[in-house]
């Protein structure tokens, strides 16, 4: 009888040890997998792989579910054994909140169609908050147990009932006494002491750090910081119509999250150029003081990024593509309009009919300014019923063409189907 006991309770243990790693495990592989799918600075490196790391950082992401819910069958006997240890409730109770938050936020990410760009951007907000909030107490608590792995005895998740009961030397082999008194350690202070000291020096040498990284992330900076930092010297400045300034949309809200697979370009009167070529019956090829005398329109529109983040009420001023497009005069053999960036390396298309949708627009300005270089200033493509990847940034040459183009990001694993829920679809 006493030995079928400690049978279970051996199991138990070791049940929780096991649940602990395999947590800890999946926890650093989609720390570092999310790490790298939300810094814009790896996108033009992972190209194609930031798919396939996007796919595993979800699968992976589904799979943390099955220690969370293996805990919650044990979670009952674990906290009878928390009994009176405050602290350890709470941390219990605020690492399953954090999974719990990680994984439903994710999955309403990893089914963004379905659950629209407002929910998708509330759950990216969550999802980046409990980022910032617990990978640090994450990484304080490893490398705080990191000692106590050398000192079994001095933790929380035991394998085995310890069984000393003066606080010396706990050996493995008292370890193995079957049926022994389950006696948790009253000896905290050395390990009171790590955890202050670790705490301390993380605090001095990764606070201030932390400190501006959190405030990056919740206060981006917004258009008007882009607006003053456009390293484009393009002259003159498009002067904006009555609708522009100030924006009828009364100003965007949200902010943009600079993306771009190449080195940020910027462009001067003599760089820059705007192209209509390809099958059209007459080929333009504008400068910028021509370009600006075009005559424009205003529109207000949301930009939704399939990533999950989104930017309302933006005042978009510029030229409507398909006016462009009758401008120019397009042959009956094209199908497709063709999209290049100045990068020089990003492209995308649209159908004839996609392209002929009257919110698709070639923009010049944003809220009455001029669109700044990293936003994709001068020109940049609006295309407010698809994904943003539709949007091409640096946006100087439009070609009309007899076949199918695959943009790069399609290429590279994204839907074709770029359409937000609820599109008028043509
Ligand atoms: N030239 C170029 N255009 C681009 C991209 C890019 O990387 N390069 N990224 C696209 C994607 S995925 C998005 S969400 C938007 C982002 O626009 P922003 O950088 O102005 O926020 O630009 C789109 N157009
Ligand atoms: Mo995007």
């Amino acid at each position: 009888m006493k030995k079928a006991l400690t049978n279970i309770r051996k199991g138990y243990g070791k049940k929780l040890v096991s649940i602990h790693m395999w947590n800890a495990w999946l926890v650093l592989f989609l720390a570092l997998s999310g790490l790298l799918l939300v810094g814009g600075f790896w996108r033009e490196l992972l190209g194609e792989g930031r798919v396939w790391l996007k796919w595993a950082h979800i699968a992976f992401g589904l799979v943390l579910l099955i220690p969370v819910i293996y805990y919650l069958l044990l979670a009952a006997k674990h906290w009878k054994r928390l009994k009176g240890k405050n602290g350890q409730k709470a941390n219990v109770i605020f690492v399953l909140a954090l999974l719990i938050g990680w994984i439903v936020s994710g999955v309403v990410l990893w089914q963004f169609r379905l659950a629209g760009p407002r929910a998708a951007n509330t759950a990216l907000f969550i999802h980046d908050l409990l980022t910032w909030v617990g990978l640090p107490v994450i990484i304080y608590h490893s490398i705080t147990r990191v000692k106590w792995l050398k000192e079994p005895k001095k933790r929380s998740i035991v394998p085995e009932p310890v069984t000393s009961a003066n606080g010396a030397s706990a050996s493995n082999d008292e370890q193995k006494q079957p049926g022994a008194a389950h006696v948790q350690q009253p000896m905290y202070t050395r390990r009171g002491f790590i955890k202050v000291a670790v705490g301390a020096g993380l605090a001095v040498t990764l606070g201030p750090t932390f400190v501006r990284w959190i405030g990056k992330s919740f206060q981006l900076p917004g258009t008007a910081d882009y607006a003053a930092n456009n390293a484009n010297t393009l002259i003159p400045d498009p002067i904006p119509l009555a609708d522009s300034a100030p924006p009828i949309g009364g100003g965007a809200e949200g902010n943009f999250r600079v993306y771009t697979v190449t080195d940020i370009p910027a462009f001067d009167n003599s760089s820059w150029s705007f192209t209509i070529d390809g099958l059209v019956d007459k080929k333009f090829t504008w400068n910028w003081e021509e370009f600006v005398k075009l005559q424009r329109e205003v529109q207000v529109s949301d930009f939704h990024c399939v990533t999950g983040w989104s930017v309302y009420k933006n005042t978009w001023e510029g030229l409507p593509l398909s006016k462009l497009l009758d401008l120019a005069g397009v042959k009956s053999q094209a199908v497709m309009v063709k999209l290049y960036s100045g990068d020089g390396v990003y492209t995308d298309s649209l159908t004839l009919a996609q392209a002929r949708m009257e919110d698709v627009m070639v923009a010049v300005m944003h809220d009455g300014k001029p669109i700044p270089n990293q936003l994709g200033g001068p020109v940049r493509l609006v295309t407010p019923q698809m994904y943003a990847y539709k949007s091409v940034k640096w946006l100087n040459r439009i070609e009309l063409i007899a076949e199918d183009h695959v943009g790069y990001w399609e290429q590279r694993g994204y839907d074709k189907d770029a359409w937000l829920p609820g599109a008028n679809r043509v």
